[in-house]
């Protein structure tokens, strides 16, 4: 069903935020685009897209963080919340009273599933320890007493009709008063599908319900009917009290965006959900459940956690040494090991101070692998080397070369980017005055760019 795709598109939306190294106000409009665009494509009606991606905005843009909470994660529970809430909040059960004759009536257009959802409904019912029944109400479709009956008999529930009667709502009355006595918990009552635009069929409708004071009208809805979803529902909400809603057909290639849309329409919460022809193809609907399954939660849960186990904030000591040029490849390698967990060099950059825009798109894989070589080599050095870096000449350049497996031009590479980088961090201290704890937002990469020997094709404006 597409509503996957549609899961699939928001979970990539949340894992660019969630891999962003700063959430800005852009990131934030960003996210809104894709979320509006993934809800589109999944054939929500466009004002309930707009709706819940303005409202995902908004709250994400003006919401104070909760204590200890990222940013991202913040803003990722703010989408999941937004889609349950469309959805209807929680997880819902029928209205049904144990020990009392309960009435259930079904509604729905034509080929919406009805006859199938009543029996599938009963079927579920049944194997909960309950006795339900159902009643055909149907005087309009041919065949509509053998559909159901043929059903009843396949999961031993009994049914009432007859083919030939005519008055709809007497036929509903006479089942309802037949199971009531027969003292059936709960009796289903299949109607005739209707069109929104057949008054007539509408005022039945009304009347069977007005009539048989059902304890609740279950709204059946085809998932595969896109946007018209929407009005369709609104004529019966209109014309009817619907208590909540069955979506069927959400096997095949169902957009499935339709219900959401419907849900809006009505108010009434999906309580369950039809994904297949059969009897047993029928699920309850757990709108939490079933949001974290569509956004892929439990993927974006672990990326969020390895994006906290990479945010190790650099203390006041640490960027003041920086500041002032006492940068030692010790620094760069605890960098580097920091990294290293959350696999993207971009990432490294968000550390250091000024840094907050990360690598040009392109150089994070190149420069990924680099950064591997330079961890082998530190780890071929001795402390002082460490240290100090500039004693390292020539022999200890061989040394290390064949200590790490690398090549002494590899060995001179990394000396030469990182003594280009301290030399950067010293004018950078100067250009920024003398306050070397403060973290200046120099919001661009020209100087990095100068001081890590970037190769031309990834460099900004060139
Ligand atoms: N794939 C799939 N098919 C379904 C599902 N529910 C119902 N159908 C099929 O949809 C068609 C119509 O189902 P019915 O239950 O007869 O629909 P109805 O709303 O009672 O139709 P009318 O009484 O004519 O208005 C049948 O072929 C069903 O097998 C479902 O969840 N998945
Ligand atoms: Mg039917």
């Amino acid at each position: 069903m597409v509503l996957r795709n549609l899961g699939s598109s928001i979970t990539n939306a949340l894992k660019k935020l969630v891999g962003a190294t700063t959430v800005d106000a852009d990131l934030i409009r960003e996210l809104k685009n894709d979320l509006l665009k993934a809800l589109l494509a999944a054939d929500v009606k466009l004002e309930i897209a707009i709706k819940v991606a303005d409202y995902v905005e908004e709250r994400a843009l003006k919401e104070e963080l909760p204590p200890g909470i990222p940013r991202q994660k913040h803003i990722v529970s703010i989408v999941h919340d937004q889609l349950v809430k469309v959805m209807g909040a929680q997880e819902e059960k029928l209205n049904i009273t144990p020990g009392k004759t309960n009435t259930l009536l079904f509604v729905g257009i034509q080929g919406s599933g009805k006859t199938t959802c009543v029996a599938k409904v009963a079927n579920w019912l049944n194997k909960r320890g309950m006795k339900p029944s159902m009643v055909c109400a149907d005087t309009d479709r041919p065949g509509a007493y053998e559909q159901l009956k043929q059903l009843g008999d396949k999961i031993h529930v009994p049914v009432y009709g007859d083919p030939e009667a005519k008055n709809a709502i007497k036929l509903a009355q006479k089942g309802v008063a037949e199971f009531a006595k027969k003292k059936r918990e709960v009796i289903l009552i299949d109607t005739a599908g209707r069109h929104r635009k057949e008054r007539a069929m509408l005022k039945e409708m009304h009347d069977i319900a007005k009539k048989i004071e059902p304890d609740e009208i279950i709204l059946v809805i085809d998932g595969t009917l896109g946007q018209q979803a929407y009005e369709q529902a609104r004529a019966f909400a209109a014309a009817t009290d619907i208590g909540s809603i069955v979506v069927t057909k959400l096997d095949g290639s169902a957009k499935g965006g339709g219900a959401l849309s419907a849900c809006a329409a009505t108010k009434a919460p999906i309580k369950f959900i039809g994904v297949g022809e059969k009897v047993d193809d029928f699920e309850k609907f757990d709108p939490t459940g079933f949001v974290g399954r569509l956004l892929n939660m439990g993927d974006i849960e672990a990326l969020l956690e390895s994006v906290k186990a990479a945010q190790i904030e650099p203390d006041e000591e640490a960027i003041k040494a920086f500041m002032t040029g006492k940068f030692t490849l010790r620094d760069m390698y605890a960098q580097m090991e920091n990294i290293g967990k959350m696999g993207s060099i971009g990432k490294l950059l968000s550390f250091l101070p000024g840094f907050s825009q990360g690598l040009p798109e392109g150089l994070e894989d190149t420069s990924e692998e680099n950064m591997k070589k330079f961890m082998c080599m530190m780890e071929s050095m001795t402390a002082d080397e460490l240290n100090e870096p500039s004693i390292i000449k020539s022999s200890r350049v061989d040394r290390i070369a064949k200590g790490s497996g690398c090549t002494q031009a590899e060995v001179k590479q990394l000396l030469k980017q990182f003594f280009q980088m301290r030399k950067m961090m010293k004018q950078m201290k100067k250009g920024f005055g003398r306050r070397g704890a403060k973290i200046p937002n120099i919001g661009n990469l020209n100087a990095l760019q100068k001081g890590m020997d970037i190769p031309k094709k990834y460099r900004r404006g060139k």
